[in-house]
């Protein structure tokens, strides 16, 4: 048989598929790549005196957008705990929530999170076991996803701003249930550290540079009043998620724990952030800019706009509408409420450490404040009835507020408001107010998609 050049490479091409197929399927997947995440003590060099503090060896990680990574948790510490990716729309498995949606890793012990997140952006990572104690000692790191289109930035850097309580001894105050604190708004720290160092953090670009600042609050209760000083920079995203068309930047605005915002800024100048909600103004960055040889710097910054993410549309209508009262605290109106299946009055709920209630429950209720199938649409009616702000968090969706998908909103007092859900993996997620005082003392709740 005589065989042209095109057919003999078809016939060969077709004898090596063939050959190929009685191997196992799965001989040809590459393993995943993996992290190996450890939470240990150590110690961080403030003051003249070391601060014993809890970290992870890898307080900034990155991965890519829609890669499976595996990140394998060693415990070195002597207590359990777990971690929790915040903002990530992972498998409800891989949540991290101990006594919801896991055991908590015993000291000692491992336990390999397979997380894939089908979002670019800014998020983070934090122990959720023991929260109160876990995330003031200094479990918590950034976790940036990259994506395959994002425009270049000339400098890229994640800013994860805390303020610790440190005592005359320069030690983390380990008094974590302070009654007073927990009802009113929740320990605050005097001491800021930017990536666990000591403030301000400095940074370096040339002129011309662009720049991205990916702010993240790691503070376990307090809300931050920042004020930029960033000439002509833009909001390029919230809490990974970007804005459709970036918006010019005010220059105050408040970030409340576990908030995040993408900034992106076309360096001609040094610019600097300031904090200014203790009364005086601390800095917390600053960014050196240096006049190179940098002829030309672009007038039109708009370029800087992120690719968006793959998000539901949001359907017209919802299915259901769901009340979601907050309700307690001190000065709050909170006359009684269920914990843990029992009625309590306020005085009696305040003597078992609870202050904090979500549609008249205090604590983790045996029953979801929902139920949902997956994709449906549902409104939530937000409605602070306390006399304290509230930064509230979905685990495992954004939620539509403010023309933005958001997976943590902070609420002023008094304030009523809806926003939407669209149902997202299958699972039980925890809503839950990101002051951790709060989240302790009885402001969370959850809800399961089916
Ligand atoms: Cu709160």
């Amino acid at each position: 048989m005589n065989l042209t050049r095109r057919q003999w490479i078809k016939a060969t091409t077709q004898l090596t598929a063939a050959s190929l197929l009685p191997w196992p399927l799965w001989a040809n997947q590459p393993e995943l790549p993996m992290i190996s995440l450890q939470a240990r003590e150590t110690t961080a060099s403030w003051l003249e005196v070391p601060t014993p503090i809890w970290k992870y060896n890898q307080p900034m990680l990155r991965m890519q957008q829609g890669v499976t990574q595996l990140i394998r948790v060693t415990n070195h510490l002597q207590v359990p705990t777990t971690v929790h990716w915040h903002g990530l729309r992972v498998a409800n498995a891989m949540d991290g929530v101990s006594g919801l949606t896991q055991e908590p890793i015993a000291a000692g012990a491992s336990f390999d999170y397979e997380i894939m997140s089908p979002d670019a952006g800014t998020f983070w990572f934090h122990s959720h076991h023991n929260t109160i104690e876990q995330l003031a000692r200094g479990l918590y790191g950034a976790l940036v996803v990259t994506g395959n289109d994002e425009p270049l930035f000339e400098r890229d850097w994640p800013l994860l701003i805390d303020d610790w309580n440190l005592n005359t001894n320069g030690r983390i105050d380990s008094e974590f249930t302070n009654r007073h604190n927990q009802s009113h708004a929740g320990q605050l720290g005097t001491f800021l550290t930017i990536n666990h160092q000591r403030g301000p953090w400095l940074g370096q670009a040339k002129a011309g540079d662009r720049v991205r600042l990916r702010l993240i609050n790691s503070a376990t209760n307090r809300i931050l009043q920042l004020r930029a000083e960033f000439p002509g920079a833009l909001w390029l995203a919230k809490d990974g998620q970007p804005l459709s068309i970036p918006e010019p930047m005010p220059e105050m605005f408040i970030l409340g724990p576990g908030e995040r915002w993408d900034i992106g800024w076309l360096a001609r100048d040094s610019g600097r952030l300031l904090e200014v909600s203790g009364g005086a103004s601390l800095v917390v960055a600053e960014v050196e800019v240096s006049q190179g040889e940098k002829a030309y710097i672009p007038s039109y910054p708009g370029a800087m706009a992120l690719p968006g993410n793959p998000m539901p549309q949001l359907p017209v209508g919802v299915s259901q509408k769901v009340p979601v009262l907050l309700e307690g605290g001190a000065m709050g109106q909170l006359q009684t409420a269920q914990y843990q299946g029992e009625r309590y009055s306020f005085p009696e709920l305040a003597s078992q450490g609870q202050f904090w209630a979500i549609s008249g429950q205090t604590g983790m209720p045996k029953e979801p404040l929902f139920r949902a199938r997956q994709g449906e649409s549902i409104e939530l009616q937000l409605d602070n009835r306390t006399a304290f702000p509230h930064t509230l968090h979905w685990h495992g969706h954004h939620v539509w507020a403010d023309g933005r998908w958001q997976d943590s909103l902070t609420m002023p007092q008094g304030q009523k408001r809806s926003v939407r859900l669209l149902a997202g993996s299958p699972g039980k997620w925890l809503i839950h107010c990101h002051m951790i005082d709060h989240q302790a003392t009885g402001m969370m709740t959850w809800f399961e998609v089916v």
